[in-house]
């Protein structure tokens, strides 16, 4: 059994996505084992993407996260990364699969509906990032 993060991220959340999304989630037998509203503040996005703070749309990005609420989950399964970042497809919407989470309800490559870990050290940092693990224990 294996456990990943997930972020409904602002855009999609703006956009009443939120029950389109865990449809998804649901039906494709991941299990649904925190989930939170947040609006994040400009530090903890800061410190979320930090891997991403060379980069040239890193200020764009924590923009971008704290410019509305999130929902935060942790979604178990075997597999659960993998799965998770397939549900979502590519991360630009354009290149995504047809039916991933990305290219049905993504806008652009910044405002692409879902955020998901992508290795097992990263999952780790991003659901004790938002999740106590006495949270997670259902
Ligand atoms: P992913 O979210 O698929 O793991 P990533 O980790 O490379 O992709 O990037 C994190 C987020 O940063 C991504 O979801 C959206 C934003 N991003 C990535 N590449 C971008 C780009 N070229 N321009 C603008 N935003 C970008
Ligand atoms: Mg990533």
């Amino acid at each position: 059994m294996e456990r990943t993060f997930a972020i409904i991220k602002p855009d999609a959340v703006a956009r009443h996505l939120i029950g389109d999304i865990v449809k998804r989630i649901e039906a494709s037998g991941l299990k649904i084992v925190g989930m939170r509203l947040v609006r994040l503040a400009r530090a903890e996005a800061e410190t979320f993407y930090d891997v991403h703070k060379a980069r040239p749309f890193y200020g764009s990005l924590c923009d971008y996260m704290t410019s509305g609420p999130v929902v935060v989950m942790a979604l178990e399964g075997d597999g659960a990364i993998k799965r998770w970042r397939d549900l979502m497809g590519a991360t630009d919407p354009a290149k995504a699969d047809p039916g991933t989470i990305r290219r049905d309800f993504g806008q652009n490559v910044e405002q692409n509906a879902t955020h998901g870990s992508d290795a097992p050290e990263t999952a780790a940092r991003e659901l004790a990032f938002f999740f106590r693990t006495s949270e997670l224990t259902v």
